[in-house]
């Protein structure tokens, strides 16, 4: 028997908001029943692979700082990454959330070559399969990482060369595979270097042509295998690239459409490219609300004294409860959830940081989900808005919806039978003293 790693540390109990004792969730009491359906089921919480046991604690100046024996330099890769896995799981049990994601190259080592990369692959997801077998916890997605080898610098699907496109294509069918094997709930894609660093050596109308081309074999490959999770691509305006395709939520939307691919695909928005984007998360979360493909979230925030994706553990209780206000009206994220993809600060050496970190991360989300079903019993945001575009519902806005109006009709009506509308205040800060009431009420 492996002796445990985090052996100071017990599961993390529910401990209420009243404590002030050590490490216990004050506000995540995943049995507690809160709009109709346990915290768990709302939140669906998972822990992300790569920053928590993947990432060495090393930025752009400075090597890594954690002394994590499964990262130890002359080791066999294979050994340090079954030590890992044993890890992942005992922190997923400790931690005590639903699920865990991951990318193909944080479960297993890249082989020599394609074909043992796959081999290793398999192996890896048998031990996670008996460790998830063991724990119970679940798989919310897989993702393939296009974007660590050198192969893909200049992109996967948007690379000049055909050959890379069909490199990066093996490797998501694979993953793919992987997945479904793996019961995942949903597979994302991220395009991290479908973008460009200058438009000097890019072909626009090119790359664009082949991102969809691609997007359009993952979707054929997920029915041909009868995989019954969601595809989902996760929008960022920019990082490593200068300029992402997929920028945000509004313009993955019209590249789904232009490519034939809505309804196929949907959006996992991520706190932090939000704000990167220039966008709130309440926009991105709204935004593809309106446009009915919010997939799922990944649970962050960044910095705004830095222009790059920091991303940190969530701690903005307003922030996550407007996003879930709006979760709530759309009667939740089905198959998706609220992967924490975020890591400690490099200062945060010690083990026991990353229960502290995922510790305030879930109970900031389970706090909001509090306000948040506070907000929509009370009603008053819905009832202001909806009295607000009442008009719409009576006969003459929706006569002019349907149709039934040219813009010529529209004018004599005004010049003949004395159409004078008058602005009404839009109350917005009324309605933000409401928010701002129910974050400090809600318990
Ligand atoms: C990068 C990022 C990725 C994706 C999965 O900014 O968010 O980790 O979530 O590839
Ligand atoms: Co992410």
């Amino acid at each position: 028997m492996r002796r445990p790693f985090f052996e100071e540390i017990e599961k993390i109990p529910f401990v209420g908001v009243e404590s002030n004792e050590g490490l216990g969730y004050r506000y995540y009491d995943e049995g507690r029943v809160v709009a109709g359906r346990s915290m768990k089921d709302h939140l669906r919480m998972a822990v992300c692979y790569w920053h928590t046991f993947c990432w060495p604690g090393d930025d752009v100046f400075g090597d890594g700082a954690f002394e994590r024996p499964w990262q130890a330099a002359n080791g066999d890769p294979i050994a340090l990454a079954e030590e890992k896995l044993s890890v992942a799981f005992e922190f997923f049990e400790k931690l005590g959330l639903p699920f865990f994601c991951f990318h193909d190259r944080d479960l297993a080592p890249e082989g020599q070559s394609s074909a043992e990369s796959v081999r290793i692959l398999d192996a890896f997801a048998e031990k996670a399969a008996a460790e998830m077998e063991r724990t119970g916890v679940a798989l919310l997605w897989g993702t393939a990482n296009l974007f660590g080898h050198p192969r893909y610098a200049a992109g996967a699907a948007t690379n000049p060369d055909p050959e890379v496109f069909a490199y990066a294509a093996g490797q998501v069918k694979h993953c793919l595979e992987v997945t479904k094997r793996l019961g995942g709930a949903n597979y994302v894609m991220w395009g991290g270097r479908e973008g460009y660093d200058t438009l000097l050596n890019t072909d626009l109308r090119r790359e664009a042509d082949q991102l969809g081309r691609f997007m359009n074999l993952v979707v054929e490959h997920k029915h041909r295998i009868g995989f019954d999770g969601t595809l989902l691509i996760e929008p960022k305006p920019h990082e490593p690239t200068k300029h992402q395709y997929d920028h945000d939520v509004a313009t993955l939307h019209s590249f789904l459409q232009r490519y034939g691919l809505e309804g196929e695909i949907r959006a996992n928005v991520e706190v932090n490219h939000a704000t990167l984007a220039g966008n709130s998360f309440h926009h991105e979360i709204a935004t593809a609300i309106a446009s009915d493909f919010l997939g799922s979230v990944d649970a962050n925030r960044g910095d705004p004294q830095n222009g790059w994706d920091t991303d940190q553990f969530p701690n903005d209780v307003a922030e996550l409860a407007l996003a879930l206000y709006e979760i709530l009206g759309a009667g939740g994220l089905g198959t998706g959830g609220f992967n924490f993809d975020a890591k400690l600060r490099r200062q945060s050496l010690d083990p026991i940081d990353l229960f502290h970190a995922h510790v305030g991360g879930v109970d900031t989300l389970a706090h909001a989900l509090l306000v948040a079903a506070d907000l929509r019993k009370g009603g008053d945001l819905e009832r202001f808005v909806a009295e607000r575009y009442s008009g719409w519902d009576e006969t003459f806005g929706r006569e002019i919806l349907d149709g039934k109006h040219s813009l010529a009709d529209l004018a004599t009506r005004v010049a003949t039978s004395g159409v004078d509308p008058h602005p009404r205040s839009g109350r917005q800060e009324m309605l933000e003293n409401l928010v701002r009431s129910r974050v400090h009420s809600a318990r």
